[in-house]
């Protein structure tokens, strides 16, 4: 960095360092530094910093209830897939992965074996059984499974008027070994929304948009680091060139036609404990989780 630059970055720097809270001061001390060396780095002209600001104005009006147009930015970047990677989990524990723009809370609630599907498209439908037990092996009953998915035309309900709200989302319980299932369509290779700046983006850079087939699913159970994770279908041929870097081997499946003709697959999630000093919200957030199941 030239003198000008580490002077001026120096004084931003300095201007922050008031902020009472020690990690905002902490990340927008690193965020700054890495800004102010990309800007210097990239010698980025008045012009091009104008067309960013005016990028980045254009995913936030993209935004709506309904469509997360920032977290598929974040998700097509690989910051998303970053941040789980980050998040030092145990490495016996279920992998986490991208939460995605599409996850609606308050999800219906379905009893055990239920199907998701409110809106019937004629597609394949998948019976997923799973497990939910702690990295040692110890099923843990009463945790809490979010499950959502999209139809067989590769849409969530938020981007098709066609389907209930509630289709393919349900939440469910653990039984007392640990047990769900539920069944589903089977979850279609699709392109992430190519109709906003982010699909703008990957047309510019000449990447694809496919997204390999999945299930989402975040799990949560009291005294346990809860997880938000994907099922993938180990036949899809996008696993290896999914566009928001998710794919996880111990996340892939075998999709197997059991002797009745149904399509099944067997999802074991495996919980890494709470860290020892729980913090009150940690406990808050595994009473709510307990609570909700
Ligand atoms: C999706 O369905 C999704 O799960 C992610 C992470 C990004 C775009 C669309
Ligand atoms: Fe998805």
């Amino acid at each position: 960095m030239a003198n000008l630059q580490s002077e001026l970055l120096n004084d931003v720097l300095a201007a922050f360092e008031t902020a009472p809270d020690v990690r905002l001061r902490q990340l927008l001390r690193s965020l700054l530094i890495h800004l102010h060396g990309f800007v210097a780095e990239a010698h980025l002209s008045h012009d091009e910093w104008q067309k960013g600001i005016a990028f980045l104005t254009a995913v936030g009006r993209a935004c709506t209830p309904d469509r997360q147009e920032f977290m598929l930015l974040s998700d097509v970047l690989g910051i998303s897939s970053a941040v789980d990677v980050a998040k030092d989990s145990h490495p016996q524990a279920t992998p986490g992965t991208v939460l995605g723009p599409y996850y609606v809370p308050n999800s219906p609630r379905r009893q055990p074996g239920a199907s998701l599907i409110d809106t019937d498209d004629g597609g394949q439908r998948l019976h997923v059984t799973g497990t939910v037990c702690s990295i040692d092996g110890v099923p843990i009953a009463n945790a809490a499974v979010d499950i959502w998915s999209c139809a067989s035309n590769g849409l969530y309900p938020a981007q098709d008027p066609a389907q209930s709200p509630t289709n393919m989302r349900g939440l469910m319980g653990t039984d007392a070994s640990g047990r769900f299932d539920f069944v589903v369509l089977r979850p279609t290779n699709y392109s992430i929304p190519m109709d906003g700046p982010v699909g703008e983006l990957l047309r510019a850079t000449g990447r694809s948009p496919m997204r390999a087939a999945h299930v989402h699913l975040i799990v949560s159970a009291a005294g346990y680091q809860g997880v938000t994770t994907h099922l993938f279908d180990s036949q899809c041929r996008y696993l290896s060139s999914d566009s928001v870097f998710s794919t996880r081997k111990p996340l892939i499946r075998q999709f197997l036609q059991s002797a009745n003709g149904e399509l099944t697959a067997c999802f074991e999630v495996k919980l890494a404990p709470q860290p020892a000093v729980a913090s009150a919200a940690a406990a808050a957030a595994a009473a709510a989780a307990a609570a909700r199941s």
